[in-house]
């Protein structure tokens, strides 16, 4: 209602200054010539400088962007394939760079340099060749170079051997939480469909199932550092977006099917939490937070938790209202904690024992009775075979 009633405001004030404008042109009629509608000399010497003005503003713009925001880009990978990601990434920016540079300097400086003047005539000339050859042929060799190059470097990183000697984790997106399962000590996931999501199984693993019997469910991912992993993605109801930013990954989950991506992490929490960029993030974070807390506890509220890195897998693709909170927690331990750690967890098959106990059939009771039966049975077992 309020943002309705803002835009009803903003209407009227806009049709306000267009009726005023028509009176104030309407009060200047016959003053003087230079009210013409017709562009003269002065009205396209201030557009030509206003052109210059507007590239200058483009590139101090971009200068200042780099130096006020250039800590907030992603800092070292955390994974085997990221550096060449990012070389890919900072080779397409450069060029990118240089032509927009280039060109937006010349496409301003010519509207200055030819702006328009009573009597002077343009040059028309129908076609150039060699003009079209030229900006034909550069762009052709080197969108090519860029487009190969990305695409053997996407390769790379998609590309595993199944041989490898690699680990599989499935992670399951859902409206707006994600969890994780583990293959096991058989490194193979049970099977699973959305007809089998009931009570705690809310991943829809069949139990059945033989290799699922093994399968652990979390809601923490642990992944051991120097190991590939093979991420098997499923969604349970729109599309969503796995993007583990440090290590350079996304890929779409999508009901219905399962998409894979893989990689090595390199650097375990500990390691990253004393990387020289993270060190410098987490302190303007933690300062950010200590400013805030001073007001909060003013008001008689909490003060927040100092900020402490950790690796996230978050959703990257618009899926709904808590979409913006649809993290998890992603902890590279070294090989031997996390052995430790996913010994620790239970298996989804134990949990779910637990959860729906089946009742035993009572056990037959020893009376008297049934032991005198017994007895009297077995003796007269043994009296046929001695016969
Ligand atoms: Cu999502």
């Amino acid at each position: 209602m309020t943002s309705l009633l803002i835009f009803l405001v903003l209407v009227l004030i806009g049709i306000a200054v267009w009726q005023l404008t028509k009176i104030f042109d309407l009060t200047q009629i016959g003053s003087a010539d230079e009210n013409s509608e017709v562009a003269n000399d002065k009205d396209n010497s201030t557009n030509g400088y206003l052109m210059f003005a507007f590239v200058a503003f483009i590139y101090i713009f971009t200068i200042y962007g780099l130096f006020a925001w250039g800590d907030l880009v992603l800092g070292t990978p955390a994974s085997e394939h990221g550096p060449d990601y990012d070389n890919l990434m900072y080779i397409s920016f450069a060029i990118i760079f240089i032509v927009q540079g280039l060109t937006q300097f010349l496409l301003h400086y010519f509207a200055f340099k030819y702006r328009g003047r009573a009597g002077q005539k343009a040059l028309y000339f129908a076609d150039n060749n060699k003009l079209e050859a030229i900006w034909t042929i550069i762009p052709v060799i080197v969108l090519a170079g860029l487009i190969l190059y990305g695409l053997y470097t996407w390769n790379e990183i998609m590309y595993y051997d199944e041989d490898e000697d690699v680990m599989y984790v499935e992670l399951y997106a859902k409206q707006f939480s994600w969890e994780a399962r583990y293959a096991g000590e058989d490194n193979t996931l049970g099977k699973a469909n959305v007809r089998f999501i009931e009570g705690i199984n809310t991943l829809g693993v069949d139990l059945s199932d033989a290799a699922a019997q093994d399968d652990k469910v979390v809601t923490e991912l642990h992944i051991p550092v120097g190991k590939k992993v093979v991420f098997k993605m499923r969604s349970q109801d729109v599309l969503h977006s796995a993007y583990m930013p440090h290590f350079r990954a996304q890929m779409n989950c999508v009901p219905g099917m399962i998409t894979q991506f893989a990689f090595v992490p390199t650097m375990t929490t500990a390691q990253m939490r004393e990387d020289e960029g993270i060190v410098a993030k987490v302190a303007k974070i933690n300062k950010i937070r200590a400013e805030k807390s001073k007001e909060l506890v003013a008001k008689g509220e909490e003060a927040l938790d100092p900020y402490t890195f950790d690796y996230l897998l978050l959703c990257n693709k618009i899926c709904g209202a808590s979409h913006y909170n649809m993290q998890m927690k992603i902890v590279v331990d070294t090989p031997e904690d996390y052995k430790k750690w996913l010994s620790e967890q239970p298996t989804l098959a134990k949990q779910w024992a637990d959860a729906n106990p089946v009742e035993a059939p009572a056990a037959p009771v020893m009376t008297e009775e049934v032991i005198e039966t017994v007895v009297v049975d077995s003796t007269q077992v043994l009296a046929q075979v001695v016969k």
